[in-house]
């Protein structure tokens, strides 16, 4: 099976390689590529070095590393999305550093670093939307706590690495923020103003816009053992599984609440609130995690693919579509790391099967606009590279590929090391 994951991801990566090389992302279906802001800032070879270098594609990681070394400028008149540009490039740029050593991977993610600093210059600590890499400027204050708290990762990774303390400090500093503008019953909502420091919108929900925030608190505790994150996620996971988790005759689930009241608003769960059971089981909640990761499986199989949302009261589809997100694989893989049982391998081959069925083409992987009869469209984003064949691979390789005890995943399915030193033995914060 990893063997044939591998065979997968080299057809997605020749079809880049040959159609969208130097490029942010492959077209599939014209065969073309796509650049999101206009010029490349190399996407699709930063998000999916790590992977080539823990397949052991070793023809494929050296070209794809000789490219971002020799090509890559972040000195651009552009506004580029923080929260995009930390998790797929600085993520990828810093675990390929510390896995292949090399200089000028990390000089690189040391300038982007540097260029999105200046987002965490408003009046409450916690970052804009968007930067201009060359000027500095920001723009848009209405955000959300996944672009608020989804930095420390890689930002703490990134002082740990250069010894510069004010990577972390600055990322910290945002996430402690929205922390401690949750409510009385412990919940974030979907949208803050970042200016004003006030909520937009008080829904509260696991789902994407949230989703990483409660993530990296966990992960920044297992990471560098900041005690901080440790204690706000104790206390943001007991208010999750109190107000959010609901159990139904279909499964448990996760839902909607008005985050003051606690009030449930809907009865929608998504392909990208399927990272949860991984993020349960790493936080050592098995038994939630085994439930929840049922629950996302019976979504996956009651259509051939996952839809975006359902209504998990009727079970019908709520936003058709299936964009090649990882998140119910990933969770997978850390259910079969914390567990060992076979069922999560069996769920992977049901994955691929899925995946090759419905979105293999001439060119790569096409996501869908609709999943059943599924209806192909033009899209191949880079995490297909960076995380779900990631994932999938991981699920069936040896064991010795990654070890979960001394990494730990950036958002993007980028491993970073614990304990890791910088090139002059500089430590962390
Ligand atoms: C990825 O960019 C990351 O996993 C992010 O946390 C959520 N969305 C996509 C994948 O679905």
């Amino acid at each position: 099976m990893a063997a044939r994951v591998r065979a997968e991801f080299v057809h997605a990566w020749s079809a880049y390689r040959r159609y969208a090389w130097e490029h942010d992302d492959l077209l599939p279906l014209s065969k073309g590529h796509h650049d999101w802001y206009g010029q490349s800032l190399l996407m699709t070879p930063v998000d999916a070095l790590d992977t080539m270098i823990l397949m052991g594609l070793d023809n494929e990681a050296r070209e794809a590393q000789q490219l971002i070394v020799t090509t890559l400028s972040f000195d651009r008149d552009i506004y580029v999305k923080n929260f995009e540009i930390t998790i797929r490039l600085l993520g990828g740029l810093l675990s390929s550093y510390e896995l292949t050593r090399d200089e000028r991977l990390l000089k690189l993610a040391n300038d982007l670093g540097r260029r999105l600093l200046p987002v965490f210059d408003s009046p409450t600590g916690m970052p804009y939307v968007e930067v201009n890499l060359r000027t500095g400027k920001t723009r848009k204050a209405e955000t959300n706590p996944a672009e608020i708290g989804t930095l420390l990762l890689e930002f703490g990774t990134l002082s740990k690495l250069t010894g510069n303390r004010a990577f972390y400090d600055k990322a910290k500093r945002a996430l402690v923020a929205i922390y401690d503008r949750r409510s009385p019953i412990g919940l974030v909502g979907s949208s803050i103003n970042v200016e004003t420091g006030r909520w937009t919108d008080s829904t509260s929900h696991i789902s994407g816009g949230i989703d990483s925030y409660y993530e990296y608190l966990l992960k920044c505790w297992k990471l560098f053992g900041d005690q901080d994150c440790e204690r706000m996620w104790h206390t943001s996971i007991a208010s999750v599984n109190r107000y959010l988790a609901k159990d139904t005759p279909s499964g448990l689930w996760y839902g909607q609440v008005n985050m003051r009241t606690g009030k449930r608003v809907s009865e929608h769960f998504g392909a990208l609130d399927a990272f949860f059971p991984a993020v349960l089981v790493l936080g050592g909640d098995v038994e939630r995690a085994r439930r929840l990761e049922a629950s996302a499986f019976s979504m996956w199989t009651a259509f051939g693919v996952e839809p975006e949302t359902i209504d998990y009261r009727t079970m019908s589809i709520v936003d058709d579509g299936y964009v090649l997100r990882p998140e119910v694989i990933e969770s997978a893989y850390y259910l079969y790391e914390f567990t060992g049982d076979e069922r999560y391998r069996e769920m992977g081959r049901t994955f691929l099967s899925s995946l090759i069925r419905c979105c293999r083409v001439d060119a790569g992987y096409a996501a869908l606009s609709k999943i059943d009869p599924p209806k192909q469209r033009d899209q191949m984003q880079s995490f297909l590279l960076a995380e779900t064949l990631k994932y999938l691979y991981l699920l069936f390789a040896d064991p010795g590929t990654l070890d979960l005890q001394s990494s730990v995943f950036n958002t993007e399915a980028h491993p970073l090391k614990r304990g890791v030193q910088g090139p002059q033995g500089t430590r962390g914060p």
